[in-house]
């Protein structure tokens, strides 16, 4: 059962036919089978999306152990930008692993993790020097991140958002707005955490980004007090909250409340960054430079690799030693993480997901247009979502919702959900997915929301 049916693909990468094709029905035999090994042996703690174990990916695809063929719109949650087993990555990962897999850049240095921070100082925002340092998942950043705003600033208050989402560590749960699944009966939860009105232009009626801004640091002013503030961490673009891309202005002003009160503003790009939203950072969209800022996901290919960039004097506050782990910037991580940027700059990924943007957005815009349960249209660059409400109202809709999303799920497409209210259906698509793949997975939504 554990070997490798020679007659699927062992090879994956773009090479992989693009195509949609269903030869079972979902799940076939040998997911089936797989999937009741799964619950035997997985905690039920940790769920699954699709019913399908993954055999080859690549390109804008996934095939499954019964050969059938996926169309991707999810990235495995916005990782695989550059393209699963993208070939780069795949050759600078087997050259590292036959070279050295590990020592423990704390123990002894390479190369890879120095050359991986010079990329990240370079291509943030920003061009005041700056440093960095490298950890293994999105939540490990954003609490180094804290660490370091803390450090520096001799402040403990951490700002954050509603609908915000930090990652599953216990001060991460804390920063992170959901109860469920995230938080619910994980408590007692880190102090010092204060979560403020997030700008949520859809829910928001006709308020400006000045003004939901203003909301959000007068009560700073009097909950908090500003000056108790080590840091303000922020999505600037949400996304496990739902895709919300705040009212323009909101952003600027709470960036210029930071640095008026020596606040520490820490954009987190976990999900937004590399080239997902048109540009490298989705803070460029309003010219936004953050003081630290937080990356993981679509940076490294695939491979497990976060980081926090930043303010060459605010990484440098903390004591020598103060910052590590026994894998943070683990050299094959780091290679994968050169071969996806290397990637991404070669083949110009940023306008890729300008492109995506302008092929799904009319698309999507023609689907609401004729559907009134889709409220809204929002995102940017190949980060786009639907909110689903009932007719007629803005009230949620989370059963359409994973309707929709089963709907395509058994139709050859892998969708993701997202939102506090679970009623928003999201595209990531990777950005090497085919034109004709991205307007059929699109077919297949429009086909899910006409059988609903
Ligand atoms: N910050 C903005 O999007 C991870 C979480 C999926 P990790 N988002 C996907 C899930 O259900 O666990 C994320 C993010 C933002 C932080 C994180 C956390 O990153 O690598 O999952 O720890």
């Amino acid at each position: 059962m554990t070997a490798i049916d020679q007659s699927l693909p062992v090879i994956g990468g773009p090479d992989l036919p693009q195509v949609r094709r269903l030869v079972t029905e979902i799940p076939g035999p040998r997911s089936a089978s797989l999937l009741a090994r799964r619950s035997a042996a997985v905690s039920a703690g940790v769920s699954g999306t699709v019913p399908i174990f993954a055999q080859a990916a690549g390109g804008g695809v996934i095939v499954d152990v019964d050969g059938n063929s996926f169309i991707d719109l999810g990235s495995g949650i916005a990782v695989t930008t550059v393209g699963n087993a993208n070939p780069e990555v795949a050759a600078r990962v087997s050259e590292q692993a036959a070279r050295l897999t590990h020592t423990c850049f704390m123990v002894v240095s390479y190369d890879g993790y120095v050359e991986v921070c010079e990329q990240l100082n370079r291509l943030t925002p920003g061009d005041h020097e700056k440093r960095s340092a490298l950890f293994n998942s999105g939540a490990e950043a954003v609490e180094n991140a804290v660490k370091i705003a803390r450090a520096a600033t001799k402040r403990q208050a951490v700002i954050v958002f509603e609908h915000g989402y930090h990652g599953r560590t216990n001060l991460t749960m804390a920063l992170t707005a959901k109860d469920m699944p995230y938080k619910h009966s994980f408590g007692p939860f880190a102090p010092e955490v204060y979560r403020m009105p997030m700008s949520y232009p859809f829910r928001d009626g006709d308020v400006s980004g000045a003004e939901m801004a203003a909301r959000a640091t007068l009560r700073i002013d009097k909950e908090v007090g500003a000056d108790q503030v080590a840091a303000i961490i922020i999505e600037p673009i949400q996304g496990e909250g739902g895709f919300i891309v705040p009212a323009p202005g909101f952003l600027p002003a709470i960036r210029e409340y930071a640095s008026d009160n020596g606040i520490v503003f820490v954009a987190d790009e976990i999900q937004t960054g590399f080239c997902r939203t048109g540009s490298w950072f989705a803070c460029e969209h309003e010219g936004i430079v953050p003081d630290l800022i937080t990356t993981a996901k679509g940076m490294a290919g695939g491979l497990p690799l976060a980081a926090v960039t930043g303010r060459a004097e605010l990484m440098n506050a903390v004591h020598p030693g103060g910052l590590g782990g026994t894998y943070g910037g683990n050299p094959v991580a780091c290679a994968a993480a050169l071969g996806a940027m290397q990637s991404m700059e070669e083949q110009d990924l940023n306008s890729r997901a300008r492109q995506i943007e302008s092929l799904m957005l009319p698309r999507l815009r023609a689907l609401a247009a004729a559907d009134p349960r889709i409220g809204e249209i929002r995102g940017r660059g190949a980060m786009l979502a639907m909110e689903i409400v009932k007719a007629g109202t803005k009230d949620p809709d989370s059963a359409l919702t994973s309707a929709v999303a089963k709907y395509c799920h058994g139709h050859g497409v892998v969708l993701l959900t997202a939102g506090t209210y679970s009623n928003v259906i999201r595209f990531l698509p990777p950005l090497t997915i085919p034109d004709e793949l991205l307007t059929e997975g699109l077919d297949v939504v429009a086909e899910a929301f006409a059988a609903n």
